[in-house]
Order: C-alpha cells, then structure tokens, then sequence
C-alpha cells in the first residue's frame, strides 16, 4: 500500500528523556471510582472450578478407626488420602469440588472439630536468582517482593507480546525467550501458518511490513525487564523467568502509526499471546481512536490483558495518554528506588497501578546493559507480573489478573486510590498470594 504516513497519527514512543512538550491542560483529578474500569469488581473464583482437586484435613471428635469415618465418607463422597494417627487427622478428597467449599460443608457435620483446607509451605522466603548483576543492580525487583513471589511461581512459556521499537533477538540475556511460531517454516516465502505473515517465525515488523527486526534499545529494555534469561549466571533477571517474549516491532526511531499498532494488538491476541506490554502511548484525540479501540476490543474478547505506560512529561501534572487512558487498558505510572511517585509520570483518574521506573536496569542493543527512566519501564514489570499470575491460575480473566494486582499493591502514596499511582504500587509477592488462594506462604528466611 502507498499511504502518505505524514497523514497518519504518530504515536509517541516514552523515551527515557521525556519530551519538552508544551504544558499539560488544566487537569482535574476524579474520584477513585472512575479510576480502575479495568478492574471491575471481580469473582476471584471462577466456574467451572479452576483448582485442581484439593484437600481436606479433617479432625473428629473423637478417636476413629477407618470404619468410623465411613459414614461421612460415603455421605460426601470423599476419597481418603491418608491419616497421620498421632492426632487423628485424616486427609481427604473430593474431585471437582472446590476445597474452601468442601472444608466448609465439613465443618458444620456434627462430631467434627475442624476441617480446613492443605495448604502449601515453602522452604525458603527467597529466591535469589545467579545473575551477576540481579544483586548489585536490580533492586526494583526486591522492592516490589518478586524474590518471594518467585518460591511460588517463576512462570510458563506462555508468551508476551512486546509491541515496541525492534528488540535485539541476538541477546545473549534474551536469546533463549524469544517466542518461536513453530507453525512457520523460516525463510521459505510461504505464509505456512496461513496467518498472514510470511516467514514470521519470531514475531513481525509492522513498521516495514517484514519479518526482519531493527533492533533498537528501548523495546530491548522493555523485554529484557519482563522477562530476560534469567538464573543462567549472566547480566540480569526477568520478572518472569518462564515466559517467551513474542516481539511486534510499531516503533522506529521514536515514532510509529496507529495502523501499525492496531495490526500488532490483532496478530498478538491471534497467535498465542495473553499479555501485551505496549510501553507506549500518544495524545490521540476521542474523534481518531476507533481503530486501535477495535483492536483492542478482538484483543480483550480472545482473553487478553494490556498494560500500557501512563506517559512521561517534563510538565506536570499531565493526562495519561492513549492507549493507557482506554478503559480496556491497565494504565501504568512510574515509581522510584524510594517508593514514591516518579515526578515526570503522567497522571490521572485512568491511572491502575504504579511500579519502578526510574534508573531500571536491563538489556540494550549490541549485548549490553544500561540503566533507562520512565513509565515505559515500570509497565513491563506488570506484565511480567500478570503472566505470573495467569501461571499460577490459568483460568482467571483477564479482569481477574487486573484485579488481583491493583488490589494487592501496596498503598505508598496518599491513602485510597490517587491519580499519581492508582491503586498503589505493585506486590508480586501479595499478588501471586491472592492467586492461588489457599496456599499458605510462611516466610522462614528473610534477606
Ligand atoms: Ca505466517
Ligand atoms: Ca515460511
Ligand atoms: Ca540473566
Ligand atoms: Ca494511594
């Protein structure tokens, strides 16, 4: 197609400077209510049950023998596991039937003194991964308590889909996660997937309509932050140690197009990502937003959960912008090594949740390493965080996983929700908690 870009709306890439912009509106502030609409009150137990088939430890009035059980047993068809008769506590089972459900039905049956759920313990309150440079330099991961999160879940290969400028594929710290279509042959000039893209083995490049990345630094920071090669005794760690990165290159030399990044949203929902890290944003007025809000609509009915950065400006207070102020977004803002709002992050009621972003180490072109600001930073170690949770509990929504993280943020900043960091900054440790529900974290060493 021969479209004049200059036509074309621009969205600006979050660089690490940020922009001398002219001075934001007159901006007020709404209540906390207008705030989270991603995050509308959510089940946290979904139907059908998600959980496994859980158990029961349960404790009778009086000493048993197997027989004396029996009733009980029969009545609420429960299978044994086992019994640990210095106390009499017996281990029981009931497929398809939630624990907290089941341990509640138990408990009002006469003669029984408790039944409550198996939780899990964990050996350690860390994990410290090998990364030569996770303990001088990431701290950002510590703050927000992944060290903990990480004894109960380092994530799966479920991919996230990066959509930024190029990201380096050649990183030592990043080669091993890159997403893989394995229904595309490489190199063939066939589309072998029938997908649309021809030879789109590693993700695509909207910007020049080609299987070929331009590697730049900032969509190789945002990677790298989300989920770089982790524990493999090299540079630094990814929030998400499991999961692949699937790069959608919308970004070159600062800018891209709203086409483009509607394209990316649509190929990321369709080929296997759940979450989309858009580490980007422009002001985009109301009237030229129906595109990119109908790729994020296909997006949200397959499944998927965006997070995008809030926006940095010299100027503040300043609006968040598109896509991070859609309702169908998590809006992210940027906190510091002090845990207090970053002063450039762009603010507003759209705002969900805050994380670090500012002096964030990660990966840069050309294998190296360097520091980078911005909320362009923080929004990755959501995402990162999301495909945590989703690891943990597959069957949560969307919704839910948005839920479950603006509702475990820490409260840093003034009390309740506020514009400058939403619901608070982010707890992966209280977050991953929340997810899987009964389980019991009993931290036994603290750094
Ligand atoms: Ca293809
Ligand atoms: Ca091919
Ligand atoms: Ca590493
Ligand atoms: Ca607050």
């Amino acid at each position: 197609m021969n479209v004049n870009r200059t036509h074309r709306s621009i969205i600006i890439l979050l660089l690490t400077l940020a922009l001398g912009a002219a001075p934001g509106e007159n901006f007020t502030t709404n209540s906390a209510h207008s705030a989270a609409r991603i995050t509308r009150p959510a089940e946290l137990h979904p139907q059908p049950n998600p959980e496994p088939p859980s158990e029961v430890l349960l404790k009778l009035g009086a000493p048993t023998k197997a027989g004396g059980v029996s009733s009980l047993i029969t009545r609420h068809d429960l299978t044994i596991v086992k019994r640990i008769p210095r106390i009499d506590v017996w281990v029981v089972t009931r497929p398809q039937t939630p624990v907290a459900e089941l341990a509640r039905r138990l408990v009002q049956e006469k003669g029984v003194l408790w039944a409550e759920p198996n939780g899990r313990i964990y050996a350690t309150g860390v994990i410290t991964p090998n990364d030569t440079c996770y303990m001088p330099m990431q701290w950002n991961l510590r703050l927000v308590r992944l060290p903990e999160a990480w004894t109960i879940t380092t994530g799966d290969e479920t991919p996230i889909a990066v959509l930024d400028t190029g990201i380096d594929l050649d990183h030592a710290d990043l080669a091993a996660k890159i997403w893989t279509n394995e229904g595309e042959i490489p190199g063939n000039g066939l589309d072998d997937d029938d997908n649309g893209y021809v030879d789109d083995v590693h993700g695509w490049n909207f910007v020049a309509g080609t299987a070929l990345l331009a590697p730049e630094p900032h969509g190789t920071h945002v990677a790298g932050i989300a989920a770089a090669h982790t524990d493999n005794q090299i540079g630094i760690a990814g929030v998400n140690w499991q999961s692949t990165v699937m790069p959608l290159q919308v970004l070159q030399n600062g800018s891209g197009s709203l086409d483009d990044l509607a394209e990316a949203i649509i190929y990321a929902a369709d080929n296997g990502a759940q979450v989309l890290n858009l580490s980007l944003g422009g002001e985009i007025e109301e009237d030229a937003r129906k595109t990119v809000d109908a790729a994020i609509a296909h997006a949200r009915s397959q499944g998927c959960l965006l997070v995008a950065s809030a926006g940095n400006n010299r100027t503040q207070p300043y609006p968040v912008l598109y896509p991070a102020n859609s309702p169908q977004v998590m809006a992210v803002t940027a906190t510091t090594a002090d845990d207090v709002p970053w002063s450039n992050s762009n603010r507003g009621p759209e705002v969900d949740v805050a994380a670090p972003g500012v002096g964030i180490y990660s990966l840069s072109t050309d294998d190296s390493y360097a520091s980078m600001t911005g909320t362009s930073m923080a929004a990755p170690h959501v995402s990162g965080l999301a495909a945590l949770i989703w690891s943990v509990r597959p069957a949560l929504t969307a919704d839910q996983v948005a839920h479950v993280i603006t509702h475990t943020a820490q409260d840093t900043d003034t009390p309740g929700w506020d514009p400058r960091t939403g619901w608070g900054r982010i707890d992966a440790l209280a977050a991953i908690q929340a997810a899987s529900t009964h389980f019991i974290y009993i931290p036994i060493v603290q750094r």
